[in-house]
């Protein structure tokens, strides 16, 4: 029992806060979980559940200021390692790791990592679905929603873990090691949380750093990364000096066509990149292209990634609530082939819509913006398309339907996160899929 008798604070009761302290009490630790929200704030049934355990919970002021003591304590990815919960053990000197490393220490199976500002989830998916298939046995867990510590304690004989790691996990690992790490894109987000983009970036980067030469990185071949001592296997949709890249409609390797991409159902180049890291991380774990070509064909895209909901009078209606962020919203706008009314707009992350102004003017006829942002967003395009503010998703949906055209398409690609109204961006997705099939023919 790694930590019997050890005084163990986790920060934070949502998935990975619960995870860990169910963790840490089956390795013999005294657990107690601190969160800063009010109980009204917090989930009843995890309540619920870690003290159906024996778990003691505490929240409100009472958790911040907690002065027992204890040997460690355990950061939630969502807790900002400057908030006043963490601080408070940061500045009493007690070592406080991250849930992933966590789960890392108590895991002796191997694991492939994948990070990236976008296409994680999918990369994810579509690894594990593909390993699973070809005879390794894997989850997809992490950033995705399983945590890691869950993985953890419940000691299934995996061949591998596929986990989608954040930069928010990241940030706080101390020995946390892929076997197999993926660096799929970079742009800037999260700059509610990071000063600066670089310290987003640093805190991404921090997957490579106890991997060495016995490891293997899957990198995007347009990003230059500093320092990396595990292998490199490159790939890239936009230039031919990758490992993997693109030609003819093909997914080529070392000059030998693997792929051919009208036999799969995921689109645009950053699917392809997607589909790139996927095969190298397979060829990695030792797989024939053969072997990973046939369930790569088989997957269907998840819903709320451009998900094409239904078409009302001529009009396409396309969920993309995934879209936390302005590159996957480029990248949703540059997909559309006919003119947009564009539904955006959400938490403010403290990033500005400046840098799509020109693409907005090329390919959306209005625009129609909700949440925190929306004043923000329509100041940085003003001039470039038609604006206005909706007051409520339902209210947004109502506007677009009034003004799209035949032959035009409704996006709903919000650029940002969606914590200002929703639960979640798949609780938003859903709320938009719903008000779409309620319009009437
Ligand atoms: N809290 C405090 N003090 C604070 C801030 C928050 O006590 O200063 C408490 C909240 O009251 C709440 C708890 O912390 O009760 C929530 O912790 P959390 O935000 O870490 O949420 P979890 O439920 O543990 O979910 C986390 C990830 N969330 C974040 O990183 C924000 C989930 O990723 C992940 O699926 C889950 O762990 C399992 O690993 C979600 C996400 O949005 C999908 N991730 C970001 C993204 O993908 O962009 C990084």
């Amino acid at each position: 029992m790694r930590y019997r008798d050890q005084n163990i604070a986790v920060l934070g009761a949502g998935l990975s806060g619960t995870a860990a302290a169910l963790l840490l009490q089956s390795e013999g630790a005294r657990v107690k979980v601190l969160d800063s929200a009010e109980k009204k704030n917090l989930l009843k049934s995890t309540l619920e559940n870690l003290r159906k355990q024996g778990v003691e919970v505490i929240y409100g002021t009472p958790a911040d200021e907690d002065s027992s003591p204890y040997q460690m304590a355990v950061l939630s990815p969502g807790i900002d390692p400057a908030s006043r919960l963490a601080r408070n053990f940061s500045s009493r000197k007690i070592d406080v790791i991250g849930e992933l490393e966590l789960g890392w220490r108590s895991c002796d199976i191997p694991v492939i990592a994948v990070t990236g500002t976008n296409g994680k989830t999918t990369t994810t998916e579509l690894l594990a679905q593909m390993l699973n298939v070809c005879g390794q046995k894997t989850i997809a867990c992490g950033n995705i929603g399983k945590p890691l510590s869950e993985v953890a304690r419940e000691k299934e004989p995996f061949d591998v873990l596929t986990v989608e790691v954040s930069s928010f996990q990241l940030e706080t690992i101390q020995t946390f090691r892929p076997s197999i790490s993926l660096w799929l894109n970079f742009a800037p987000d999260h700059l509610d949380r990071y000063r600066s983009v670089a310290d987003y970036r640093a805190a991404k980067l921090r997957i490579f750093e106890n991997q060495t030469a016995d490891d293997i990185a899957v990198v995007n071949a347009i990003e230059k990364i500093p320092g990396i001592r595990a292998r490199a296997i490159t790939f890239s949709a936009y230039t031919d000096q990758a490992d993997f890249r693109l030609s003819e409609g093909m997914i080529v390797y070392d000059g030998q066509a693997v792929l051919r991409l009208s036999e799969v159902k995921l689109r645009g180049l950053h699917n392809i990149e997607n589909l790139m890291a996927t095969l190298a991380a397979g060829m990695a774990r030792g797989l024939s292209f053969p072997e990973m070509v046939p369930p790569l064909c088989k997957y269907e895209p998840q819903p709320h990634r451009c998900e094409f909901v239904r078409e009302v009078g001529g009009v396409a209606y396309i969920n993309d609530s995934k879209a936390t962020n302005i590159d996957a919203m480029e990248k949703a706008l540059r997909a559309q082939t006919k003119p947009v009314i564009l539904i955006a707009g959400g938490k403010d992350k403290g990033f500005t819509f400046d840098p799509l102004r020109s693409l907005v003017k090329e390919k959306v006829r209005s625009t129609i913006l909700i949440g925190e942002m929306a004043e923000n967003i329509r100041h940085s395009w003003n001039g470039a398309a038609k604006s206005e503010i909706a007051n409520s998703l339902a209210d947004a949906v109502e506007r677009a339907h009034t003004i799209a055209k035949a032959g035009e398409v409704v996006l709903f690609s919000p650029g940002t996160s969606s914590f200002d109204m929703f639960k979640s961006y798949s609780d938003r997705g859903d709320q938009f899929r719903a008000l779409v099939q309620a319009l009437p023919k």
